[in-house]
């Protein structure tokens, strides 16, 4: 038997990044094209591209089952048009994975929603432990006026399928409406 030596990561709270990440994601709007659901103020901004947000994963083993990984997202606030910033949004490819979202600072939202479409969203500010149950999808949403932190922490081999938001959508989306956030249809969902 060989054991995989423990290890330790640091996250430097003030930024959300980890100190010594394994790979750090960086997602402009040209990665989100077609998600938003106002597609001129989408192909507009485009022209700026955006970087909307990163991910440091702090996990660099394999990623066997029995294993955990774990990240953290920082989502920059903006909008597109009057929807908020948010990651792609994925289910797991190993759909009965769960997940765990901690809030480390900011403020926003978990979407989340089963193959069915029901949808489910919970409000995130700094110590809340939110939990991805089997089977739903989620993205989540910058709502607020800074930088949104969260640490995900997930089975390594939960893995990631991004085909049905990207050709489905997501049923809700959170938008500014007179200067209050607002979970509304989205237009462009496609049951
Ligand atoms: C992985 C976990 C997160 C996301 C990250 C970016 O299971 O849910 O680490 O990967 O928040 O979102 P996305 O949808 O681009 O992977
Ligand atoms: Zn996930």
């Amino acid at each position: 038997m060989t054991y995989k030596a423990p290890f330790t990561k640091w996250l430097e709270l003030d930024s959300g990044k980890f100190k010594d990440p394994a790979l750090i994601q960086t997602r402009h709007l040209s990665d989100l094209k077609g998600l938003f659901s106002d597609s001129e103020a989408e192909t507009s901004l485009l022209k700026d591209n955006p970087l909307i947000y990163e991910v440091y994963l702090a996990y660099d083993g394999d990623f066997q089952e029995g294993q955990l990984g774990y990240s953290t997202t920082l989502i920059y606030p903006g909008k597109v048009g009057n929807e908020y910033f948010f990651t792609k949004g994925h289910y797991h490819a190993k759909g009965d994975r769960a997940e765990l979202y901690y809030c480390i600072k900011g403020e926003g939202y978990l979407l989340m929603q089963t193959p069915e479409g029901e949808v489910n969203a919970q409000h995130m500010t700094a110590g809340a432990g939110a939990y991805v149950p089997p089977y739903w999808g989620h993205r989540t949403v910058n709502t607020g006026k800074d930088v949104f932190v969260f640490l995900a922490v997930y089975p390594a081999d939960a893995g990631y399928d991004y085909g049905s938001i990207a050709e489905k959508g997501f049923a809700s989306i959170l938008v500014e409406n007179n200067g209050k956030t607002e979970l509304v249809e989205n237009p462009k969902y496609r049951a």
